[in-house]
């Protein structure tokens, strides 16, 4: 506003002067322009600086230098008059331009100041708030799970196994005395890819993580083969094999995929006493329990005979007194063992399978399995 005055003021000296010449001069045009042209200036000023957005204020300076605005008619007027009065008037004229556009040009100004100010102001930061931290993250429950099995197991002597996911024919099921068309295989149905293995039968997402052992065997052979052909001996083959595993199955404690972790001891004099011990010492470890009831309960599984099921049981807590499934396991059978390079005469040992997820279930006291794979935030990062 005091701005607006300020131009104002400078369009007041140009008037002045025109007012000088109009005393002298007989022309009625510029005298009763003279005569408003103090109302002129409030006018415009008023104009100017009520212009609320930069369309109104282009509106106005239309209403004085636009097409049919004030100031152009003046300058149409000056056609009229003697040659000396023209210089003048022009020139006071010209005065009244320049403040008028020097009023305008300050409005301009002001309302792009105003715009700029209302977009700092709403566009502002408030730099002394604390800044939205990136939440740290953490490994998956089951993962935490595998990471406390294996360094279990490595702790008592065991090697941890990795390897694919997409397996073949022979060492997902013959390999592990499983034969084509035998019917023990649909406990283990999985999922097949388009794509055939050597056999020419199609590759498969492997349903447990056995092939994995039976590899590593192989691998242990080659290994030790010069040792043994001069003579050496074997050393034992002790191995858990933890990863994904696929099967044809979906409900509340089903996952068409889902974890295992499978161990493997084999030597000259290695019985079903040491899986006993191994797997008690384990779940007595992974529980944080020594009161911990372990019961071997007579199964099938076609890879081992004698087989059993592992069953524990707490003492106390939340789950005290109930028996629950934790693993299979069975002394390896001796077509296995064959089928792993061994001489089932010589060579004997124990294998067990568990799973992962339903360890972790225990462990947290987790009832829907699905909540592992949903893979919402605010249930995976109470594992932190
Ligand atoms: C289960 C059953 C088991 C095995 C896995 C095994 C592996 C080889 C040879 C012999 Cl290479 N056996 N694995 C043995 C018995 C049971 O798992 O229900 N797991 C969750």
């Amino acid at each position: 506003m005091s701005h607006d005055s300020a131009a104002i003021g400078v369009a007041l000296g140009a008037t002045r002067t025109g007012a000088r010449l109009q005393r002298a001069g007989p022309f009625p045009f510029f005298k009763s322009y003279v005569q408003r042209s103090g109302n002129h200036r409030r006018q415009r000023a008023e104009a100017f600086a009520k212009a609320p957005t930069p369309s109104d204020l282009e509106n106005a300076k239309a209403h004085f230098l636009g097409k049919s605005g004030r100031i152009t008619a003046l300058m149409k007027g000056l056609g009229a008059l003697p040659v000396e009065d023209k210089k003048t008037q022009g020139a006071a004229i010209n005065l009244a331009k320049q403040a008028i556009e020097a009023a305008l040009n300050e409005r301009r100004q002001a309302l792009a100041d105003a715009e700029l100010e209302t977009q700092l102001r709403a566009e502002a930061l408030d730099v002394s708030l604390p800044g939205r931290m990136r939440e740290p993250g953490g490994l998956h429950p089951v993962s935490l799970t595998m990471e406390r099995i294996e360094q279990i197991f490595a702790s008592m002597g065991f090697d941890v196994a990795d390897g694919p996911e997409l397996e073949s024919d022979w060492y997902s099921f013959t390999a592990l005395n499983n034969p084509p068309n035998h019917p023990a295989r649909s406990m283990q149905d999985t999922f097949y890819v388009d794509i055939n293995g050597d056999d020419g039968i199609p590759y498969n997402l492997r349903p447990h993580t056995s092939p994995m052992q039976v590899r590593y065997a192989h691998a242990h052979n080659k290994k030790y083969a010069e040792q043994v052909k001069s003579g050496g001996t074997l050393p034992e083959i002790r191995v858990i094999c933890p990863g994904r595993t696929y099967r044809v199955d979906s409900d509340a404690t089903h996952s068409p995929m889902f974890h295992q972790c499978e161990g493997l001891w084999l030597g000259e004099n290695v019985s079903f006493k040491d899986l006993k011990a191994v797997f008690t010492d384990f779940c007595r470890t992974f529980f944080e329990s020594d009161d911990l009831a372990l019961r071997f309960r007579p199964s099938f599984f076609p890879f081992t005979e004698p087989s059993a099921e592992i069953d524990i049981q707490f003492q106390s807590g939340p789950l005290a007194g109930r028996w629950l499934e934790v693993a299979g396991s069975g002394q390896v059978h001796p077509a296995v063992v064959r089928n792993m390079g061994l001489d089932p005469e010589k060579y004997i040992g124990f294998a067990f399978g568990m799973g992962p997820d339903r360890l972790t279930m225990l462990r947290y006291g987790v009832n829907d399995l699905r909540l592992f794979f949903d893979g919402d935030i605010r249930f995976l990062r109470q594992f932190r």
